[in-house]
């Protein structure tokens, strides 16, 4: 059976403002709210929708929102815009010329994706090549001070979370890691660091080997798989790697080197869903176990991250806990939360939540139209 292709007949661009329920505290800085463009093409009366990861500020990787939404209006949209394709990978293949901007790109990928999916009539996770109603789910926990920490502990372990992910830094580290563990000595635990330390903190790192943590995520630059593959050589809990991992290159390079024995798969940052199946293959194949992480989407990035975490492959619990944790009221209709640490797949065609317009219009900071 042939199927005609979808011509992208036009694209919205906005960028979009939610403040966060509560301040989120990583190694990098404080974020109180969340900016981000959301971007949506149309192909023959369906609509596709993706959201950008990157920050306001190049605090996590380099991509930043204003480079992010010029580059798609003056380069990626004018390219997409009239053309047809066929499948998204023909989509990927246009702008794989192109370096870098991952994120960027990521946000076309996944509109794709979702339209495409559409035009199936298939769930997005069915296309994606997963199944299953609903995912496993951890929580990532901002830095605070010890008490706190095991209050917002206790809180998501009654709540059933699989997996507790720390936020540490220098300071904030091992006593911290230490308390939690002793107060918790049964939950899956593991720390992301987002980059923080370096080679000279092998001692203290080794140290946490103590608390029989799941993994430690990207604890040295986020540029250096070189160096985790030393750091992984001196230290038995396995490192994870996320901001080191744009491409199926750099996870391969990770994997065959002895950087990551786990990697934390986040579409957003990856480029969107064609170069997450590339990474999630690759590591099916060297037998290194994945998980989806997040960058505190809205419920059009989570929704992307569910379906994405149906996959085989994703056999740790991700970072797609309960929308309503990072806001009061989300662009989306339904609602995206977590029962029992179970995430709910968003059943329909694509990604099966739909913009809720009255609220995204006051929380709009810009629309750009591109397109008939
Ligand atoms: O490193 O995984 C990260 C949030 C912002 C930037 C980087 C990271 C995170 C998270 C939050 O850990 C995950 C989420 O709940 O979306
Ligand atoms: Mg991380």
């Amino acid at each position: 059976m042939t199927r005609p292709a979808l011509r992208i007949d036009s694209a919205e661009l906005r960028l979009v403002r939610l403040p966060l329920v509560a301040p989120f505290v990583i190694s990098t800085g404080t974020v109180t709210e969340k900016v981000f463009p959301l971007l949506t093409l149309r192909a023959g009366g369906l609509e596709g929708y993706g959201e950008g990861v990157m920050d306001v500020l190049p605090d996590y990787l380099e991509e930043v929102v204003s480079g992010a939404m010029a580059l798609m209006r003056e380069l990626f949209l004018p390219l997409v815009i009239g053309k047809s394709f066929a499948n998204p990978q023909e989509l990927a293949t246009l702008l794989a010329p192109w370096r870098g901007n991952q994120m960027t790109r990521g946000m076309i990928d996944m509109a794709f994706w979702d339209l495409w999916a559409k035009s199936l009539d298939l769930p997005l996770q069915t296309v994606l090549g997963g199944s299953g109603e609903a995912i496993d789910v951890g929580v990532s926990l901002g830095i605070g001070p010890i008490d706190n920490t095991l209050q917002r502990v206790a809180a998501h372990v009654a709540l059933d979370y699989k997996r507790i992910k720390l936020k540490i830094k220098p300071g904030h580290d091992v006593a911290l890691v230490s308390a939690v563990r002793a107060a918790f000595p049964d939950t899956p635990l593991s720390v992301d660091a987002n980059s923080c330390y370096s080679l000279a903190d092998s001692a203290m790192l080794r140290d946490l080997d103590d608390f029989a943590l799941d993994y430690i995520e990207q604890p040295l630059a986020w540029d250096d798989i070189h160096d985790h593959a030393t750091l992984q050589a001196r230290i038995a809990t396995p490192i994870c790697l996320d901001e080191c991992i744009r491409t199926v290159a750099d996870a391969r390079k990770a994997v065959q080197t002895g950087a990551a024995r786990v990697i934390n798969i986040k579409a957003g940052r990856v480029g969107g869903h064609t170069e997450s199946l590339r990474i999630h293959d690759l590591c099916a194949a060297f037998d290194i176990p994945v998980w989806c992480g997040g960058m505190l989407e809205s419920g059009i990035g989570r929704a992307h991250n569910i379906h994405l975490s149906t996959l085989p492959g994703f056999t740790k619990p991700g970072d797609t806990s309960s929308a309503s944790r990072y806001f009061h009221r989300d662009i989306t209709v339904e609602k995206l939360e977590a029962t029992a640490g179970r995430m709910p797949v968003p059943p329909g065609p694509g990604i099966g939540v739909m913009l809720d317009q009255d609220f995204l219009a006051t929380v709009t900071l810009s629309t750009d139209r591109i397109g008939a």
